[in-house]
């Protein structure tokens, strides 16, 4: 009941909405309107109450509980549940769970502490409480299997344009999932899917922003980095809204099989093409100089036999020869 007054709040952002009003439109006593106002009001909204005028909503807060992160996702047909969590294992693995109880919903979670984030290839994603961004989509979009993978790329992007919209920071994307500020990782794509050999079921959509963290495990102290680090305070509120805005848009255009402009995103934001890298499988790292990305969203490098050979995501490391990236 709270999250549908304050929907009814922020549709009618411009004036004042009386106490009677509400509670004519969603059933209510005016006790209870007034109740979820102050229940709302505790949790950082801004809502003036004026005698004989009733409530207006001045500002939203930046914190991200089910209420915001609900009327966040209000607009983007691709969240038709949204689910936020205290504390979960893995907002991937609680996708999963989800994907596997509810056959046909897409939608997103989000959680303010992972106690077992994972990364790719079965590494840990370091996910403290209230440090970061952890989040994943359930998606069901109507592509082939070998489609799937180039979702990480979408993300990336959209992931990397809400970080430079909310910041004055230059965002690199180290193909294909990682992004990078002042030479650091700042955000990790984890992409999983369910499918059999032509039909996909579901694709989860992980993503981890650090956002507040001053100091990371001594392991990867040299290779991580916050908004907080790199001197930016923004919340993830902020982020997420300009990350769904943006990720929509490149969503639309994926699931129309036009990856034109999220390659050409790519291209402008890499860190990876023209440089010398390794390419780490689970059963050898080789040399390699990278030359582009491909329609498809696969790396094209040349090999140390001087060859040209195609990349894909998910079986490969890239890293730089000297150093990360
Ligand atoms: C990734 O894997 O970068 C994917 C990370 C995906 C995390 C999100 S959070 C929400 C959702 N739920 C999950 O359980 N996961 C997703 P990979 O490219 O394999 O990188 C993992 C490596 O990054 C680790 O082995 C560490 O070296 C490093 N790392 C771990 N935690 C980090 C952090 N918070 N920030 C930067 N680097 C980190």
């Amino acid at each position: 009941m709270k999250s549908k007054i304050l929907d009814l709040l922020q549709l009618n952002s411009e004036g004042y909405l009386s106490g009677e009003q509400i509670s004519d439109q969603l059933g209510i006593s005016r006790t209870a309107v007034w109740k979820h106002i102050k229940a709302l009001k505790n949790e950082g909204y801004i809502i003036d109450s004026v005698n004989n005028k009733g409530y207006k909503l001045l500002s939203d807060t930046d914190e991200l509980n089910s209420s915001s992160l609900k009327a966040l996702c209000n607009d983007f047909d691709f969240i038709q549940f949204i689910k936020f969590l205290d504390t979960v294992d893995s907002t991937n693995s609680e996708a999963k769970r989800i994907a596997m109880e509810e056959q046909v919903l897409e939608g997103l979670i989000v959680s303010s502490e992972q106690t077992k984030g994972k990364g790719r290839l079965g590494r840990q994603w370091e996910s403290e409480k209230e440090s970061g961004l952890w989040m994943s989509l359930l998606l069901r979009p109507k592509v082939k299997p070998e489609a799937a993978s180039s979702i990480t790329l979408v993300s990336a992007a959209a992931m990397a344009h809400a970080i430079e919209a909310c910041t004055s920071l230059n965002v690199g994307i180290k193909w294909p999932n990682d992004l990078i500020v002042n030479g650091k990782k700042i955000c990790g794509i984890l992409t999983e899917m369910s499918a059999e050999i032509n039909q996909l079921h579901y694709i989860v959509l992980g993503i981890g922003v650090n956002l507040g963290q001053m100091s990371f495990p001594v392991d990867i102290i040299d290779k991580a980095t916050s908004l907080k680090k790199e001197g930016v305070e923004v919340s993830g509120k902020k982020i997420l809204s300009a990350f769904l805005l943006a990720f929509s848009n490149f969503y639309s255009q994926y699931l129309e099989g036009d990856m034109s402009q999220i390659i050409s995103y790519h291209l402008a934001h890499s860190v990876t093409v023209g440089k010398k890298v390794q390419i780490i499988t689970p059963i050898e790292t080789r040399n390699a100089y990278v030359l582009d990305i491909n329609a498809d969203g696969s790396l094209l490098v040349e090999n140390e036999l001087g060859e040209n050979e195609v990349v894909f995501s998910g079986e490969v490391s890239v890293r730089g020869i000297n150093g990360y990236i």
